[in-house]
């Protein structure tokens, strides 16, 4: 590359140093992609032999992620594709290309922002040092499949000449074992040949059965032979699963080894970590930080726990599985459920959610809401209390750690490594993505955010966990030209503290794309005229359409128009108050449909959040200023599920549309809510809704960042609809088949079993290389992470 790009500048000696010009003329140390951009096409315009389109320097151009300008250099990261960076200089005045190494570039970085640092070497973290021996996704278009990849490299490894493979699959296979009682084979087994004997001495004893024998039955002849409980719920079952495994030592391939370690019982229970509050079950969404995370655990455990014990009810095992959700105990409970230690879960046989408190340094319970950004301090004694507490209610250790956001995926990594179980990360969003120079500026923002703490925290726990699971393929590895939430761990520097080189991989094969769903019980299609709730209807008219109600401000003049209908946390990513101003200011889409607001409190003084006070501040504005009092109807109060369910159907049965206009979202759960509903969805194309919805197809994207262009958009469709009925219908219906076909809870839960499975293994098999990892996180989690903690406790 490089070398195509020196000739390409000689070429164009007088382009090249012109735009170099340009962007040192911008006055500014950092340019961002966007704005290389619009100086390369201004000169680009105005030049008479801009270099051409296909030429190195334009796909450089148009690679680069932002430029670092130390006159007379220009530093540039370059990204030729997802995931792969490069990072080179050009001298503004000579025209000299030189490659950098990413140390280099970061150190540019810190000296604009820092130059008091004179010599300075600091900690520089390199997780690429530990991960050499470890097999990697090569195409960017694999990120996110690492389980495919994993079983293409397990099963190939399995088949080694020394047979070092199959003799860990044979002790692998000893280790199961549940309540006391040894599972799938016992200690007459001795070795990889006296399994292969057995497995023929036992399809031989079980030829001649009815399949539907269960294995009650068979037990004892089978166990003579050394085969415990754990093959299957009858004798069919039985032989397909010693079919997979002599077809496993035979010729392993990726598929078998697939289905077989499917089969194996090896999760009774799991925990599930979400720290911060509020978590419960009724009357917390809407409260500071807590919304689609508790949506997602609570529909999560449900799916679950029917997938767990359908696959031990069809291995032959009668046990009821274990999920506990552990979060915090908050006394200062505000009318939820918080201040509870226990709480059965609603729609679950078993599961539940545990609540342990944090406390303080001397061991003082701490009563009150903390907001997440400000809870590093407690964790790692949290953490040590909830294995005491947890030990205590499963008489033992779990099979699955599951941590959910930073702090829980923190408390998972401390518990698993102290219990030695395998760490499953769950992120919903990192906050790094949300806040533009996040890191380099980090002193700027400390005192309101820790991102200090966060990003130490998301660097240990991301590296320590055996699998990763994301919501999208964007998540993880971003768009053509966006970067991903965890690609951007990869290589960046907190000025003064730490440089990271290289912190993430995003073609590890740690990382799966598992989508949520939305709750089918709750979120269906309005056509499905049987379950609807017509009982609420009243209730839903009088809340659209009604008069004055105290939590209500804004009463529509004409309800026949269509509504335009969102819910959202009133925070200022959710950008609630953007939709309102684009609407406000745009007369003729005023004109035809109304809207209606879900979202925070129409009085100030209900909140206790300083961002949504501002958002409310600004909402009432916008009221006051564009006259929207009789075309907006904003509810400020919180739906419960069941509600909010029965209104997207209501508001499709107006054949109105859902819009999510949100600056940056994660993955939006609403998003799928509404189209599975069956109303026409409009949702940012920042984020997860860019992958969920196929514009024009299933929905329509909007870019937040141009409201005006946005609000067309939805002009244009009711007026497209106005002309063809059929058009609202047809946009309608592939939005439910989109939902129906790749978000749904049963999908996912299967997934996320097999994972476990498969990921156990692999943590089996690898764990003698991993040790030197876990040390180097260790390390860091103590000489970085611990004093960091401690500074915010004061
Ligand atoms: N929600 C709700 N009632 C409300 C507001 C929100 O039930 O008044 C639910 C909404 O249906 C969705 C979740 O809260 O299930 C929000 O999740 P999303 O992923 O959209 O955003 P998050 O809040 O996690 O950023
Ligand atoms: C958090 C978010 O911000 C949303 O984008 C997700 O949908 C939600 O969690 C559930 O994962």
């Amino acid at each position: 590359m490089l070398e195509a790009l020196r000739e390409d500048i000689a070429r164009h000696r007088e382009f090249t140093y012109l735009l170099l010009r340009r962007l040192q003329n911008l006055g500014r140390a950092f340019v961002l992609r966007s704005d290389l951009q619009d100086a390369y096409r201004a000169l680009a315009a105005e030049h008479a032999a801009p270099p051409p389109e296909y030429s190195a320097l334009t796909q450089m151009l148009e690679d680069v992620q932002e430029a670092v300008i130390t006159a007379p250099w220009i530093s540039f990261s370059v990204r030729p594709q997802v995931g792969r960076w490069v990072y080179l200089r050009i001298h503004a005045d000579e025209l000299a290309v030189e490659p950098v190494p990413v140390g280099a570039f970061l150190e540019f970085k810190e000296r604009l922002v820092a130059p008091h640092l004179e010599e300075y070497r600091p900690l520089e973290f390199d997780i690429g040092a530990f991960q050499r021996h470890f097999p990697n996704l090569r195409e960017s278009r694999s990120i996110g499949q690492g389980v495919e990849f994993l079983n293409r490299k397990l099963s190939s490894q399995l088949f080694d000449r020394d047979g070092a493979g199959f003799h860990k699959l044979f002790l692998f296979l000893r280790e199961h074992r549940c309540n006391g009682h040894q599972l799938m084979i016992n200690d007459r087994v001795r070795d990889v040949d006296g399994l292969r004997a057995v497995i023929r001495a036992a399809e031989k004893r079980l030829a001649r059965l009815d399949p539907e024998t269960p294995w009650d039955a068979v037990a004892h002849t089978l166990q003579e032979l050394g085969l415990e409980a754990g093959w299957g719920r009858d004798v069919g079952r039985i032989r397909e699963s010693l079919e997979l495994l002599s077809e496993l030592l035979e010729a392993p391939s990726p598929k078998t080894l697939e289905r077989f370690l499917a089969r194996i019982p090896m999760i009774f229970s799991m925990l599930i970590l979400s720290p911060h509050g509020f978590f419960g079950q009724s009357n917390v969404l809407g409260l500071p930080d807590t919304g689609g995370q508790v949506v997602y655990i609570l529909d999560q455990v449900r799916s679950l726990e029917r997938e767990m014990h359908a696959r031990l009810a069809e291995q032959g095992l009668d046990i009821q599985p274990r999920i506990l959700v552990v979060t915090r105990l908050i006394p200062e409970a505000r009318g939820t459920t918080c201040d509870q230690p226990e709480e059965h879960i609603s729609g679950t046989q078993n599961a539940k959610i545990l609540r342990v408190p944090f406390r303080g340094r001397d061991g003082e319970v701490v009563p009150h809401w903390i907001s997440r950004f400000e809870i590093w301090p407690y964790l790692e004694r949290f953490a040590n209390d909830v294995e005491t507490r947890v030990r205590a209610e499963l008489g033992g250790r779990p099979d699955l750690i599951v941590g959910n956001y930073s702090d829980g995926n923190l408390v998972a990594t401390l518990l698993s490594s102290r219990m030695h179980v395998t760490q499953c990360n769950i992120a919903h969003a990192l906050e790094k993505t949300k806040y533009l120079y996040s890191d380099l500026y980090w002193r700027e923002n400390e005192d309101q955010y820790h991102f200090s703490c966060q990003f130490t925290a998301d660097l240990i726990a991301m590296n320590a966990a055996d699998f990763i699971l994301t919501s999208t393929y964007q998540e993880i590895a971003g768009t053509d030209h966006g970067i991903g939430q965890y690609e951007s761990y990869g290589a960046f520097t907190l000025p003064e503290l730490y440089r990271v080189v290289n912190g993430i991989d995003v073609f590890d094969p740690r990382f799966n794309i598992v989508s949520p769903g939305a709750d089918s019980e709750v979120y269906f299609s309005h056509q499905e005229t049987e379950r609807r709730l017509g009982g609420l209807h009243g209730e839903l008219h009088e809340m659209l359409f009604g008069g004055p109600h105290p939590e209500a401000r804004g009463m529509l003049e004409d309800p026949d128009k269509p509504l335009i209908f969102t819910m959202a946390r009133l925070d200022r990513i959710k950008n609630i108050t953007g939709l309102v101003s684009w609407y406000a200011q745009h007369p003729e889409l005023r004109r035809r449909a109304n809207l209606v607001v879900v979202a925070g409190y129409v009085d100030p003084g209900r909140s206790g959040d300083r961002e949504e006070q501002e958002q409310i501040a600004y909402m009432h504005r916008l009221f006051d200023e564009h006259g929207l009092d009789g075309q907006v109807r904003w509810l400020g109060m919180r739906l419960d599920k069941v509600l909010s369910g029965e209104l997207y159907r209501y508001v499709a049965d107006h054949r109105g549309v859902f819009v999510q206009p949100a600056l940056f979202e994660a993955f939006g759960l609403t998003v799928i809510e509404a189209m599975v509903s069956g109303l026409p969805t409009f949702a940012t194309l920042y984020g997860g809704p860019l992958e969920i919805i196929e514009h024009g197809r299933s929905g329509y994207h909007i870019d937040p960042n141009h409201g005006d262009e946005a609000a067309d958009v939805l002009l244009e469709f009711f007026q497209r609809c106005e002309a063809d009925p059929g058009h609202w219908d047809r946009i309608s219906r592939a939005g439910m088949d989109r939902v129906e076909a790749r978000y749904t809870w049963k999908r996912y839960a299967e997934r996320m079993m097999t994972l476990s499975r498969i990921y156990g293994f692999w943590k089996y098999v690898t764990n003698l290389e991993r040790a030197e990892t876990r040390r180097y996180l260790e390390m860091f989690y103590a000489l970085q992470y611990r004093p960091l903690a401690a500074r915010l406790e004061g």
